[in-house]
């Protein structure tokens, strides 16, 4: 069994150094917010697997070519005959502002079935780690990830769930309907601040969604805080913990990479301080270079923005 198998659709993203209506050089990049935490586990050593379905053409070739060489286990993913590639552009429209446009509507990865994931999750894993942007793709990839995690709970698998609200997907009232019944079979849910509401039965603010998540058995609630670093809540309290200050050049893939380092300190038995610092970590590697994942640091690099070993 591997350490960590994820879920959701895999991207191409597209991206331009200025405004696309100019057009001019776009560079390939794969993304994907499962894969980049895939990739940022495997680059720390641990076994990941993602799954999913590609399309059956060159560029479902170039998404199982970037997984393979970033170590990532892709045994159970389909390739899909009859769709295309979901495809993302990013945009730099000024030096600080960067915009994304999705085409990923009836794309390979949104086929996504319960039947593709039934495979590799029997295979077993120490940890299921699922995103909130997967049930937002379509009926079947709805019906897939909640099938995984129901699984995943039943075979006492340590569930993960990133709640990557998208607005560009669903309303916050669809997603909410979706995603709070989710995250009842979490052990860690990692959200933003603006997205706590989304997986709560009760509660409104951070502290109520916290005692609401905790009191349905979620072990770790993560809120992500950007630049001012994160805080973390367990039955036995709270944690903050500050960024590491870096000169951010793009922020995509941040909270992917966090979750990656926090799942990593995981795996490894860090106390709760050391996964909070090795997640911080792997955001700041994130935000420092260009593409999702790119930057993501080897284990021995762990230390070369803190100075600190568990990163
Ligand atoms: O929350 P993050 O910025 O870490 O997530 C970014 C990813 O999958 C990016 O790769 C994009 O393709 C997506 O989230 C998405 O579907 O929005
Ligand atoms: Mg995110």
């Amino acid at each position: 069994p591997v350490d960590v198998l994820t879920l959701g659709e895999a991207l191409v993203s597209l991206r331009s150094s200025g405004p696309l209506a100019v057009g001019g050089p776009l560079t390939m990049h794969l993304a994907g917010a499962e894969t980049n935490v895939a990739i940022g586990l495997a680059r720390l050593g641990h076994r990941a697997a993602w799954v999913g379905r590609v399309s059956d053409d060159e560029l479902g070739e170039f998404v199982l070519r970037q997984l393979r060489a970033e170590g990532v286990g892709a045994d159970g993913v389909r390739r899909d005959p009859d769709r295309p590639a979901g495809l993302m552009f990013l945009e730099r429209r000024t030096a600080d502002v960067t915009r994304v446009r999705y085409h990923r509507a009836g794309s390979a990865g949104s086929a996504l079935t319960g039947e593709d994931v039934a495979g590799p999750l029997a295979a077993g894993a120490r940890v299921l780690h699922l995103s909130g942007i997967t049930p937002a793709l379509s009926d079947s990839a709805r019906e897939a990830t909640v099938f995984a995690a129901r699984q995943a709970a039943a075979a006492g698998i340590t569930v993960s769930l990133d709640v990557n609200y998208r607005a560009r997907l669903w309303s916050r009232d669809a997603a909410r309907a979706v995603l709070t019944p989710l995250a009842g079979y979490a052990s860690i849910v990692i959200a933003s601040v603006d997205e706590l509401d989304l997986v709560a039965e009760s509660g409104t603010d951070e502290s109520g969604v916290v005692a609401d998540l905790l009191g349905r058995g979620v072990q770790t609630v993560l809120v992500k805080l950007g630049a001012d670093g994160a805080r973390a809540y367990t039955r036995d309290g709270a944690q903050h913990l500050a960024a590491v200050p870096v000169t951010a050049v793009d922020t995509v893939g941040a909270g992917d990479a966090f979750t990656a380092g926090y799942l990593s300190g995981h795996l490894d038995g860090l106390d709760l301080r050391d996964r909070l610092r090795r997640a911080v970590a792997l955001g700041a590697f994130a935000v420092t270079a260009h593409g999702d994942w790119e930057g993501l640091p080897r284990r021995d690099e762990l230390s070369l923005l803190t100075g600190n070993a568990a990163g």
